[in-house]
């Protein structure tokens, strides 16, 4: 029996790989696993002690790789089985575990059931996998309930016999019906199928949704605002208390092998509602995404932190970190873009680490990338079409990773017609520029994570808050160390203790404005 822990889980720091983005060995423009593979080393002296890879799986793309067409393959695109058992072994003789992420929601409108329910009868077995429904109105030309799909438009596509099907995110992603047992056993089955290859975990996508009130009744728009709820009590779409069934059984599975874990990508904001996905027999960790949705603010950063530990403190989980992923402005961004906002993230880099629990970096944190500007044409996110061009999605955060060179695409791949187009001026801020640098963010990173491994002052589940001036945070762990941010704009005097590492030069015992210091205290 194997303690708490003994989880290698608990306090690891996860990269996350973003597989289009990453690296590309095959030279069409799109990342690979072989890139992940040649790239290792990397990772290696970054100090990660995990990674989690974006969907592989064979896929029409129409949501990069979210819109899954065979859970239990790889797309040619990106490799093959082969392929990754040969990154797998690599990884695990690097010391590096391996978590694949689980498309559990919906499949893509290409999977064989899907092409089958569309060629079978309304009210077949084959139908039932999914939630095709009658319209409303006279002539069943209405959708059969008002749901907005989180992509724009409805949630319901109508098909030549004049049902509807559900799709919470774009059509060509059906939400599957896991009331259908046949549905369970399927994802029991992919699971069986990756934990047996060796993979260490899965991230779940959307662990929140999975479940359908009965009846599939209207949303209730605000009173005030006329809008519907989005994430949180009235959204009907998720959350529903039905998908605690479905994360049981998804437990049971990897409890029958050793070591693996699950992360759930829940977006649930009430502390008491998120603890519930983190019951013994559910998840062991759910992304907390108060960081990544915080204000560089100092009592919007407190309110975050407390939040998360509160919502992990009934339950056997840790807390679990996140500042940036694949579907949300980058950081660097979000804190005001350019040397400010770099400034910011050095010390949001600092301020994650330090919290007990896990931490998700996701690639290019390390390189501390911007979001960019991308024109009209290159955009790709089915959210830019889907809101008539009045959204533009989540392409500014996904631009390939920059490794060498000073011209695209940078040691990303040997062409630079990259899937989304890398910019000019981007050698300074390539891993290759930054290993060369000591005050660079990978500099700041590798040393952060290197004291994080080895120092005995990142011990302890709790952060106990310590007296501060204004517009600080400043916390200590139990095993002593002491991590203060300075959002107050001035500089401020440090307390006692021997400084660890700092995001800026620290000098008279001041702590610069937007900079983040660690203390042994
Ligand atoms: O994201 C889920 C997602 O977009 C929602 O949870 C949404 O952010 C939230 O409800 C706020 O409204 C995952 C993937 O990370 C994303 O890349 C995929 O596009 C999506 O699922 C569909 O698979």
């Amino acid at each position: 029996m194997t303690t708490p822990t003994a989880d290698w889980w608990r306090e690891a720091v996860f990269y996350q790989v973003y597989i289009r983005s990453f690296a590309d060995a095959s030279s069409d423009g799109v990342g690979d696993l072989a890139g992940i593979r040649s790239r290792l080393p990397h990772l290696v002296d970054l100090g990660v002690d995990a990674l989690w890879i974006t969907p592989f799986y064979p896929s029409p793309m129409a949501d990069h790789g979210y819109d899954v067409a065979d859970p239990r393959d790889v797309e040619p695109t990106f490799g093959d089985l082969s392929g990754f058992d040969a990154l797998l072994a690599d990884a695990h003789a690097a010391g590096l575990k391996v978590t694949v992420d689980l498309v559990p929601n919906h499949s893509s409108d290409q999977h064989v059931w899907f092409q089958e329910a569309l060629a079978s009868a309304p009210g077949s077995p084959a139908r039932a996998r999914y939630f095709f429904r009658d319209g409303r109105g006279p002539d069943g030309s209405e959708p059969p309930n008002n749901w907005p799909s989180v992509f724009g438009g409805p949630t319901w596509t109508r098909v030549p016999d004049g049902q509807w099907y559900l799709h919470i995110f774009a059509p060509e992603q059906p939400d599957l019906d896991f009331a259908n047992p046949e549905v369970v056993a399927d994802l029991e089955e992919t699971l069986h199928f990756w934990l047996r290859r060796g993979v260490d975990g899965f991230r779940i996508d959307v662990a929140h949704g999975m479940a359908k009130p009965d009846g599939l009744p209207d949303m209730a728009p605000a009173e005030d605002t006329g809008l519907f709820a989005d994430d949180g009590p009235g959204d009907l779409r998720f959350d529903q208390d039905g998908v605690h069934a479905v994360h049981r059984r998804l437990r049971a599975v990897l409890d029958q092998y050793e070591d693996r874990m699950a992360v759930g990508e829940c977006w649930v904001f009430d502390d008491e509602r998120l603890a519930a996905y983190l019951r013994p027999d559910e998840l062991h960790l759910a992304f907390n995404f108060r960081l990544l949705t915080a204000d560089w603010e100092a009592d919007s950063l407190r309110s975050a932190v407390q939040h998360s530990l509160a919502a992990v403190a009934p339950t056997p989980a840790p807390a679990c970190w996140v500042l940036s992923n694949h579907d949300r402005p980058r950081h660097v961004t979000r804190y005001g873009g350019g040397e400010l906002g770099t400034r910011r993230a050095r010390a949001a880099a600092l301020l994650q680490l330090a919290l007990p629990g896990v931490a998700y970096v996701y690639n290019g944190d390390e390189l501390g990338m911007p979001d960019v500007d991308l024109p009209d044409e290159a955009l790709q996110d089915p959210i830019w079409e889907r809101s008539g061009h009045t959204e533009r999605g989540r392409d500014a955060c996904r631009v390939p990773v920059p490794w060498s060179g000073d011209s695209p695409a940078y040691g990303f791949s040997t062409t630079p017609d990259t899937w989304l187009p890398m910019p000019a001026g981007w050698g300074p801020l390539t891993a290759e520029a930054q290993a060369a640098d000591p005050g660079s963010m990978l500099s700041l990173y590798r040393s952060a994570l290197a004291l994080r491994r080895s120092s005995s002052a990142f011990t302890g589940e709790d952060v106990q808050w310590l007296p501060a001036p204004e517009g600080v945070l400043a916390f200590r762990r139990s095993g002593g160390l002491v991590c203060l941010v300075n959002l107050s704009g001035a500089p401020v005097p440090l307390p006692e203790g021997e400084v660890l590492l700092a995001s800026e030069a620290v000098a008279d015992s001041t702590l610069a404005a937007d900079a983040a210091v660690w203390l042994q205290g």
